[in-house]
Formats: C-alpha cells, sequence, structure tokens
C-alpha cells in the first residue's frame, strides 16, 4: 500500500548504516536477508510491551513494496525516520 516510490537520498552516515545493519541482523534470526512479520513481533516484545495490532500496523508501515517482509533497505528508512524523531 505505499504510495510512489520515495527513493530518496540514503543519507546514512557510514556508521549509522553500520549500527543499522548490525541490529538487522540481530532480528533476522534465521539470516534470511530480510525480516519476517515473527521476526518482528519478536523484537519489538523484547523492547517492551507491543500488541499484535501494533506489529502488524508496523509492519504494513515499514513494507514499501509490500511484498510481506522487511529488506534492509526498507529497515533503514525505518532506522532514518526514528533517528529524524528524536
Ligand atoms: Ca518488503
Amino acid at each position: 500500500m505505499g504510495c510512489g516510490s520515495s527513493s530518496s537520498a540514503d543519507d546514512l552516515t557510514a556508521e549509522e548504516h553500520e549500527k543499522a545493519f548490525t541490529v538487522f541482523r540481530k532480528i533476522d534470526v534465521d539470516h534470511s536477508g530480510f525480516l519476517t512479520i515473527n521476526e518482528l513481533r519478536t523484537a519489538l516484545k523484547e523492547t517492551g510491551d507491543v500488541s499484535d495490532e501494533d506489529v502488524d500496523k508496523m509492519m504494513e508501515a515499514i513494507d514499501d513494496d509490500g511484498d510481506g517482509v522487511i529488506e534492509f533497505n526498507e529497515f533503514k528508512q525505518l532506522w532514518k525516520a526514528g533517528r529524524d524523531a528524536t
């Protein structure tokens, strides 16, 4: 349900990129190269009290190309959004 292609420049620094990738790999427990909703759910529940509904919503928001999994480039957008929000 993504609206248009937002191919904005990747403005993460090398350090941020590395940090994001470390977290990504940690969440990607089966090392498939992408995050499934189950992996996302596990990761989010570890950080706090998150309902399945919240996970579903988040998944939908992150999954830009709508293939049901989160690739690293999608995760990076999340990382960037989280950084910009603080
Ligand atoms: Ca995706």
